[in-house]
């Protein structure tokens, strides 16, 4: 086994994995990714053909996508705790908690961020309101699903809060949580204060003045410049 992530220290889906590694503590290199190079991303490329960051190489073999790599690692590396544990109904509970925080927390996110690389003049309101909006849905099931559960899927953490934390901590610089969503919040809380998130988020403080919203990152992430003014 030797495995190889292509990364960025700042991508949302990047993070998805690095946490899972550092809870399996398994070793592995880091190639960064710069997609903006052609050359760099037509070697990328030949690899995958999406060129989506993060993506997963063991000895060769090409893992593409991250909750694929991510069931891939709790594979090759059962401890000391299974990323997808329990019996293949429990497994769907984590699976189904995966996609919501992909599809409904990280993909409006994304796209919000995205109309913030661009100029001012050159953002699209209307994708704008509908990004934040779906936020605000997102929110309201999280709040009303998650219920007195410790983790994403019941008491062990798992695949899905390895989606959640990086989706929920880019969200919030964009729509906060409602007051009271008291429920989203300590399991906010509690992600951020998870040793593989903390590790995550403190490796990628450096490029955090490269985040288009980082005048929204809670203090303590916040870029020492912005935090002067
Ligand atoms: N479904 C993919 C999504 C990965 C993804 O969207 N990665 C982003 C970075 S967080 C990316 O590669 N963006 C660059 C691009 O789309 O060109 C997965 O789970 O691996």
């Amino acid at each position: 086994m030797s495995l190889i992530l292509h990364s960025h220290p700042l991508a949302s889906y990047c993070w998805k994995v690095l946490i899972a590694l550092y809870e399996k503590d398994i070793p592995f290199e880091t190639r960064m990714v710069n997609l903006g190079d052609p050359a760099a991303r037509a070697a990328f490329e030949a690899l995958w053909p999406t060129a989506k960051i993060p993506l997963l190489e063991d000895d060769g073999r090409v893992v593409p996508e991250t909750s694929i790599m991510i069931e891939y690692i709790d594979q090759i590396r059962p401890g000391p705790s299974r990323l997808l544990p329990g019996t293949p109904q429990e497994q769907l509970e984590v699976r189904l908690w995966d996609r919501v925080f992909d599809s409904y927390v990280m993909e409006p996110m994304q796209r919000f961020v995205a109309q913030h690389l661009r100029p001012e003049g050159a953002r699209d309101a209307r994708e704008l309101d509908n990004t934040r909006r779906a936020l605000v849905s997102a929110y309201a099931l999280i709040e009303a699903k998650i219920g007195e559960r410790t983790w994403a899927a019941g008491e062990t953490f798992t695949l899905a809060d390895c989606a959640a934390a990086p989706s929920l901590f880019y969200a919030a610089t964009i729509e906060p949580f409602a007051a009271g969503q008291t429920r989203l919040a300590a399991y906010f809380a509690r992600l951020m204060a998870r040793p593989s998130v903390a590790r995550t988020i403190a490796e990628a403080r450096p490029f955090f003045q490269y985040y288009p919203l980082r005048h929204a990152l809670p203090t303590q992430y916040r870029p020492e410049d912005d935090n002067a003014g």
